[in-house]
C-alpha cells in the first residue's frame, strides 16, 4: 500500500506553555493554530488548534494542537484523547517541565506510545543538555533539534514522523470495521447551512447523505454533507479530523462531549463501568470511595471508585459517560489538581457490584475479549445503598445541560433556561440542583449557572490575565473576554468564594499561587 493511500492518522502536540509548539506547528503546515484573538495577543494557546500535515510520503495527518498552560490540562485531555501519535516539544532553553511530565502521563493513560520529540528553540539554550534529559525521560524516542524561527530541522522532523507514521496502519478500513464513533469537540451554526460539529473520527466511516445517532440524549440526524479539513468528501475514514453538516439538529443541541455514532453502534450512555487500572509510578494507590474525575473522549464526568482487587475498579459515574470496551481513560484527582493514570474499560455496563473472585475472574475473561454474559441481577446489599442520584437523569434535565453547554461562556439565566429546555418552573430548581450533583452544572451567581468546561475556561482565561497584570476588575474581565459586565462579575465572585481569587477594593488579585 502506497503511503498517500495509508490510512490517515492523527497527530497531537503536547509539552509545556512556550514550548513552541503552536510556531512549530505553524513552521510545519502554514497555519496559525491560536484562533481566539487574546491567544493572538497573548501568545497562549487556550483552545484546541487543528491544521492538516502531508509528511513528504505523501501521508496525511490531522493535526491537534494542545494548550501548554497547567490551567487547561482538561482540555489538552480532550484534544489527546483519539490521538494516533504525539510530537512532544520541549523547548532547549528551558528543559524537561511540570507540563512536559504531566502531558507525558495524559499520553502514557491514553495508550499514545507512539510519536516523536521536537527539540524546539534550538537556535537558544542548551539542545545537547535538553537532548539528554529527553532520552532519560522517553527512551528510544526520536529526538530532532528544531527551530520553527530559524525554519532548521524541519525537513528531518518531517522524516522523523514519517518513519514513525509508516509503522501505523491507523484505523481506517479494515482496521475500523463496524459503526461510526465521532466525539464531539464544537458544535456550531453557519448561516444558510446550518448546525455544524467538529471532532476526531475514532472508529468507522462516515459518508454524506447517512443517518446518524447522537448521545447521551439519542437524538436522531442526517449527515447534509462531511468534510476533512475545510474540503468536502463523500466519506472520511477513522483517524480524520471532521466536520459534519447535520440536518435534524438544532446546533444548541449538540455539544462537546457528544458523540456522533452510526445506527447499530452498541454505544449508550453509562452511569457505571468496569475498567483495569494502571496508575502513573509513585502515585497514591485508588482507594475505596474516592472521588475522581473522568476524561473519556471529549467528556469528563466525576465518579466515585469502587476498587475491585487486581487492579480492576467500578467508577460509579455522575454524569453519563459513552464507553466501549477497550476504550482509554484519563483519571484526574480534583484538588489539588493532577493526574493520576489511565484506565482501560472492560465492561461498559455492568451491574453495581463490589470486589469478590467471580467479579475479578468474569472481568479477566472479558478483557481477554471472550464473550461473556451479561451479569445477573443481584440485590442490592447495605453496603451498596440505593442512592436517588444513581437513577438515570431524565430527558427534560439532560435538555437543560444540553442547553447550558450550548450557551457555553455566555448562559441564559436560570428561568430563561428551564422554560427553553421544557421543564416546569416549578421544578426548575431541583433540576438545576439534579444537574450540579451530577457535575453538569455549576452554580455561579443567583440564577445563573454554567456548564462546568466552559466555566473552567473562562476562569483559566482571568487567572492568566492575574498572572500577567498582578490584578483584575469587572471592567478589565468584561473588555478581555468581550463579555456583558454582569458576566464578568459573575465570575469574578465566583473566583472569590472559591478561593482563587480575593477582592482587594474594585480590584481582585490571586490568592496564592500553587507550586508548580
Ligand atoms: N527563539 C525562538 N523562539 C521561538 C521559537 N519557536 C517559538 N518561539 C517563541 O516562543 C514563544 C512561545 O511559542 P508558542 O509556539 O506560542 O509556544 P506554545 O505555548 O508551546 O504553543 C513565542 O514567543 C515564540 O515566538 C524558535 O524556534 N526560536
Ligand atoms: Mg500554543
Amino acid at each position: 500500500m502506497s503511503a498517500a493511500a495509508a490510512a490517515p492518522l492523527t497527530l497531537g502536540t503536547a509539552g509545556h506553555i512556550d514550548h513552541g509548539k503552536t510556531a512549530l506547528i505553524g513552521a510545519l503546515t502554514g497555519k496559525d493554530t491560536d484562533r481566539l484573538p487574546e491567544e493572538r495577543k497573548r501568545g497562549i494557546s487556550i483552545e484546541l488548534g487543528y491544521a492538516p500535515l502531508r509528511l513528504p510520503s505523501g501521508r496525511n495527518l490531522s493535526v491537534v494542537d494542545v494548550p501548554g498552560h497547567e490551567r487547561f490540562v482538561r482540555t489538552m485531555v480532550a484534544g489527546a484523547s483519539g490521538i494516533d501519535l504525539h510530537l512532544l516539544c520541549v523547548a532547549a532553553d528551558d528543559g524537561v517541565m511540570p507540563q512536559t511530565r504531566e502531558h507525558l502521563e495524559v499520553l502514557r493513560a491514553l495508550g499514545v506510545d507512539r510519536g516523536v520529540v521536537a527539540l524546539t528553540k534550538a537556535d537558544t539554550g542548551a539542545p545537547d543538555l535538553v537532548a539528554e534529559e529527553v532520552a532519560e525521560l522517553l527512551p528510544g524516542v526520536e529526538v530532532v533539534e528544531v527551530s520553527a524561527l530559524r525554519r532548521t530541522g524541519l525537513d528531518e522532523l518531517l522524516a522523523a514522523l514519517d518513519r514513525v507514521a509508516a509503522a501505523m496502519p491507523g484505523r481506517g478500513g479494515s482496521a475500523s470495521p463496524g459503526p461510526a464513533r465521532l466525539h464531539v469537540d464544537r458544535s456550531f451554526t453557519l448561516r444558510g447551512i446550518g448546525t455544524v460539529v467538529t471532532g476526531t473520527l475514532w472508529t468507522g466511516v462516515l459518508s454524506r447523505g447517512d443517518a446518524v445517532e447522537i448521545f447521551p440524549r439519542g437524538l436522531s440526524a442526517r449527515m447534509r454533507s462531511v468534510q476533512v479539513h475545510d474540503e468536502p468528501v463523500e466519506s472520511a475514514a477513522a483517524g480524520q479530523r471532521v466536520a459534519l453538516n447535520l440536518a435534524g439538529v438544532g446546533w444548541r443541541d449538540v455539544g462537546r462531549g457528544d458523540v456522533v455514532c452510526t445506527p447499530g453502534s452498541k454505544l449508550r450512555p453509562s452511569y457505571l463501568l468496569d475498567a483495569e487500572f494502571e496508575l502513573r509510578p509513585g502515585a497514591e494507590p485508588l482507594r475505596s470511595g474516592e472521588r475522581l474525575h473522568v476524561h473519556h473522549g471529549t467528556r469528563e464526568a466525576p465518579a466515585r471508585v469502587v476498587t475491585l482487587g487486581a487492579g480492576l475498579a467500578q467508577l460509579r459515574l455522575e454524569a453519563p459517560l459513552m464507553p466501549a470496551p477497550g476504550d482509554r481513560m484519563v483519571l484526574r484527582r480534583i484538588a489539588p489538581p493532577d493526574t493520576v493514570g489511565g484506565g482501560t474499560v472492560i465492561d461498559p455496563s455492568p451491574r453495581k457490584h463490589g470486589p469478590g473472585e467471580a467479579v475479578v475472574e468474569r472481568l479477566r475473561r472479558m478483557a481477554g475479549g471472550e464473550a461473556v454474559e451479561p451479569e445477573p441481577q443481584r440485590a442490592r446489599t447495605t453496603a451498596e445503598p440505593a442512592q436517588p442520584d444513581d437513577a438515570p437523569l431524565g430527558d427534560d434535565v439532560l435538555a437543560l445541560a444540553a442547553l447550558l453547554r450550548a450557551d457555553g461562556a455566555e448562559p441564559r439565566a436560570d428561568g430563561e433556561l428551564a422554560a427553553a429546555a421544557g421543564v416546569e418552573a416549578t421544578s426548575a430548581a431541583r433540576a438545576f440542583a439534579r444537574l450540579e450533583r451530577a457535575g453538569l452544572a455549576v452554580r455561579a451567581a443567583r440564577n445563573l449557572h454554567y456548564d462546568p468546561p466552559a466555566l473552567a475556561a473562562l476562569e483559566a482565561r482571568i487567572v492568566v490575565i492575574c498572572e500577567r497584570d498582578g490584578v483584575v476588575t469587572i471592567a478589565g474581565v468584561r473588555d478581555e473576554l468581550d463579555t456583558s459586565r454582569r458576566y464578568a462579575q459573575a465570575l469574578l465572585e465566583h473566583l472569590d468564594a472559591q478561593k482563587v481569587t480575593v477582592r482587594r477594593g474594585d480590584t481582585h488579585v490571586l490568592r496564592s499561587r500553587r507550586p508548580g
